[in-house]
């Protein structure tokens, strides 16, 4: 992608097939990993267990461990254990394009996540952290996904959820709602405030990152300043000018 200005989803089939994480990040490769820990979150998206990345993958292969394997390891920041994997993927987004990515990370995590599940194992609809853009792209397994264009629903949450529920369980697009399905080496856009919910479909790996292009600092700058993330103000700020 070239100048980026993102208002659409957008679905790129097998555009991560070349990465070498399709081929080095295997089952076998997380099922080795006893040196690294990952938390795992519940249904409702609470943390609630920290393990070694070998026994939760035992687990979902295995199904050895019935309540581990039912919890989900929803955005492990991989990258701080495990720095090598950086050299496994391309960026989609150069860092001209993403904004973030210039923040020292003494001031500010980046926002890159592996998540890992069992069959139905998925994140409850929302959209994404301080009004950023996410890419995001299927390791293994699949993700099937309810997408909504920006709308205050926070107001009648549970009505959208129900919705977001309904496409996904018919598989089809719905008045505003969007139906996407994202396979292995697929890589997927999510423009900013767009609401989804998201659903695993087998055993799933997945990686992605949030990012704020310069079509969009201006309202993530405006939302970090909202939520008190004042020392990322100068970043946002100077790359705007
Ligand atoms: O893969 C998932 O469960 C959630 C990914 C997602 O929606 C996100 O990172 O915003």
């Amino acid at each position: 992608m070239n100048s980026l200005s993102l208002t659409e989803p957008v679905l790129l089939g097998g555009a991560s097939l070349s990465w070498s994480a399709q081929r080095r990040w295997s089952w076998d490769f997380f099922a080795a990993m006893r040196n690294e820990h990952l938390e795992l979150s519940d249904a409702a998206g609470n943390p609630s267990l920290e393990v070694r990345v070998s026994h939760y993958v035992q687990a979902l292969q295995k199904g050895g461990n019935w309540r581990m394997s039912r919890l989900y390891a929803a955005g492990w920041r991989f990258f701080e254990q495990r720095p090598d994997m950086l050299r496994d993927f391309p960026e989609p987004i150069t860092i001209s394009q993403d904004r973030l990515q210039g923040i020292p990370e003494r001031i500010f995590k980046p926002l890159l996540w592996v998540f890992i599940g069992a069959e139905g194992s998925g994140t409850a609809l929302h959209h994404d952290v301080l009004n950023t853009h996410a890419w995001l792209t299927v390791i293994e397994g699949k993700k099937r996904l309810a997408l909504h264009p920006p709308t205050p629903c926070d107001d009648d949450y549970d009505a959208q959820r129900k919705s977001a529920r309904h496409v996904l369980a018919t598989r089809r697009n719905r008045g505003a709602w969007r139906y996407l399905e994202v396979a292995k080496g697929d890589l997927l856009f999510i423009p900013a405030t767009w609401w989804h919910e998201v659903v695993n479909e087998g055993p799933t790996i997945g990686l992605t990152r949030n990012f704020a292009s310069p079509d969009i600092v201006g309202s993530v700058a405006a939302r970090a300043r909202e939520q008190g993330h004042l020392a990322l103000l100068p970043w946002l700020e100077r790359e705007m000018a």
